[in-house]
């Protein structure tokens, strides 16, 4: 699996930080849809699932969590623990989001707009997808 963070660009002075992430530049793709996922228990899990066609990236800018990706052969742990690095969840991969720290707000920056037809729930039909590709 290849490297799946980025840093993106930051500008820090004695007022603070601000991070800027511009679409086509700092992402591979244009944004169309923007959500954010928070008030998440600390035991609680989300995602199970993988995405047909949409390209994304995760962001803790408030907070932590980890995220398991799993691409059908080979899953990567990351944790996300910095404001200004994201994760790319790309098609066929396989995720999970746990470790909540308290206050997490977990960023989101996708391809596409919603679209139920594009999530794969099922993991054994995830495994079929990948394989038949
Ligand atoms: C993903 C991970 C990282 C909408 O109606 N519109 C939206 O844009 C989104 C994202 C969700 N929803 C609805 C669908 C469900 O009824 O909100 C509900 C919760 O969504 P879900 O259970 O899919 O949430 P997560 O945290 O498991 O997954 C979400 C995204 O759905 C998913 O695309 O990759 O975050």
């Amino acid at each position: 699996m290849e490297d799946l963070l980025k840093t993106f660009k930051q500008s820090t002075n004695n007022t603070g930080s601000l991070t800027f992430i511009e679409a086509q530049r700092d992402v591979p793709f244009e944004i169309k849809r923007v959500y954010y996922i928070y008030n998440v228990a600390g035991n609680a899990r989300r995602g199970f699932h993988a995405h047909r066609e949409l390209k994304q990236f995760l962001i803790c800018i408030s907070g932590s969590c980890s995220v398991d990706l799993n691409d059908g052969t080979t899953t990567r742990t990351v944790r996300l623990q910095d404001p200004n690095i994201g994760v790319y969840v790309g098609p066929k991969m396989w995720h999970e989001m746990y470790d909540f720290a308290e206050g997490t707000v977990l960023l989101v920056l996708a391809s596409g707009y919603y679209s139920e037809p594009d999530y794969i729930r099922n993991y054994e039909e995830f495994l079929q997808f990948v394989k038949s590709e």
